[in-house]
């Protein structure tokens, strides 16, 4: 039985893009009643030519440039907010209001308070919502919980994160405007804390549970950029790097770090335990690859390290690895633009009765507030619980 899913896509940057491409391959891959129809996509007045031709390339039936139409539109069933950060609030609440399915990027918010009243608002209108933290989605990282829940790793010690890049080094390059918004913090809220450590925070407490206390360090290299809007030089308030220590409620010892300065890393995210029983390592710059360490038999405890024993590299592309059996053969790689279709597959099966969709908007909120509390013990200088 196939049922269609009116989708309203608002944004059409890079985001807008990597989901449009995910609405319109899932059913290809993917065995799904519901069936994603590219109903209509939005972006602001200024960006009307950019808009038009993005609705014909990825074959939208209608535009629009004023969101709240859409939102009100009695043929949308979901709405998808791809628009810059400082939007999701009055997006999402607007969305559940008028009872639609919602999809949000990350980060949720610009603020916990803002969260807050986001998940209020989804939670009263009884609306299904996700939140594309798309990393959980790459099938090395789902291996990686899968290896944590078999016992593999055991008793945890450390948990390291890094997510590094370096675009955003040159002086001369502005703030705000159509792709460095991120770097204007009205429109994003905070620098690296909630574009990419949000990322490495998802995924740390997805796999190591919660955090409960942290300390951290944020630096703004390059105190004033040019504004793209205004075309005056102006204050940078986002952090440009951000360092933190975290304790996990499991007493095991975490670090963060991310910058935008990082020369020649650009999208290096990278996650590693250490436990009694294991390691595991992963690297999104070699995304189909999971390193193991084995030590100990989780079933009895006892060390089966030997002569021959070295870090595995797991080619995770065999029929037995998360989401790979709706791919292609063992051997054959799948990319970055696949996260996203393998989360629009789990998001429509917990539609259709199927496991809890997960992060949701409160699972989101959480990170939110793992965010603001990193960025208020970088100001106070001190500890803070979670
Ligand atoms: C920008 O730095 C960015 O596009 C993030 O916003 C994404 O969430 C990340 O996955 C890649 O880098």
């Amino acid at each position: 039985m196939s049922k269609p899913l009116n989708v309203a896509v608002l944004g059409c940057g890079f985001m807008g893009r990597a989901h449009s491409n995910a609405y319109s391959q899932v059913n290809h891959f993917f065995d799904r009643e519901h069936q994603p129809v590219l109903k209509a996509c939005y972006a602001r007045e200024q960006e009307k030519d950019k808009l038009e031709a993005f609705a014909k390339r990825w074959g939208y039936e209608s535009m629009d440039t004023d969101w709240r139409k859409l939102v009100e539109r009695e043929d949308i069933d979901l709405i998808d907010v791809c628009v810059p950060n400082f939007m999701h609030h009055d997006v999402v609440i607007a969305a559940a209001e008028a009872g639609k399915i919602i999809v949000c990027e990350k980060p949720l918010a610009m603020s916990l308070a803002e969260a807050q009243e986001m998940v209020d608002a989804v939670e009263k209108a009884g609306v299904a919502n996700m939140v594309s933290f798309n990393y959980r989605r790459v099938p090395a990282i789902a291996l990686f919980k899968q290896i944590i829940e078999e016992g593999r790793v055991g008793r945890p010690f450390h948990y390291r994160a890094t997510y590094n890049q370096d675009y955003t080094i040159g002086a001369d390059v502005p703030q705000g405007g159509m792709a460095l918004w991120r770097l204007d913090s009205r429109v994003a809220g905070s620098g690296v804390t909630g574009d990419l450590l949000a990322h490495s925070i998802d995924t740390a407490e997805w796999l190591n549970g919660p955090i409960k206390r942290v300390v951290a360090h944020t630096e703004t290299f390059i105190k004033q950029r040019k504004h793209a809007d205004t075309g005056k030089v102006e204050k940078v308030d986002i952090d440009d790097a951000c360092m933190f220590l975290a304790i996990f409620a499991n007493g095991s010892m975490g670090t963060f770090e991310s910058t935008r300065y990082a020369r020649g890393r650009k999208n290096y995210s990278t996650m590693e335990m250490n436990g009694e029983n294991g390691s595991v390592f992963f690297d999104l710059e070699d995304p189909h690859i999971l390193q193991y360490f084995k030590y100990a038999d989780p079933a009895t405890g006892r060390k089966i390290e030997d002569h021959l024993t070295g870090w595995q590299r797991i080619h995770v592309t065999n029929f037995e690895h998360p989401y790979m059996k709706n791919w292609w053969v063992p051997g054959c790689t799948i990319g970055y633009e696949h996260t996203f279709i393998n989360g629009f597959a789990d998001f429509l099966a917990s539609l259709e009765g199927g496991e809890k969709f997960m992060p949701d908007m409160r699972s989101a909120m959480r990170t939110q507030k793992v965010c603001d509390m990193v960025l208020e013990s970088a100001k106070i200088g001190q500890w803070v619980d979670i």
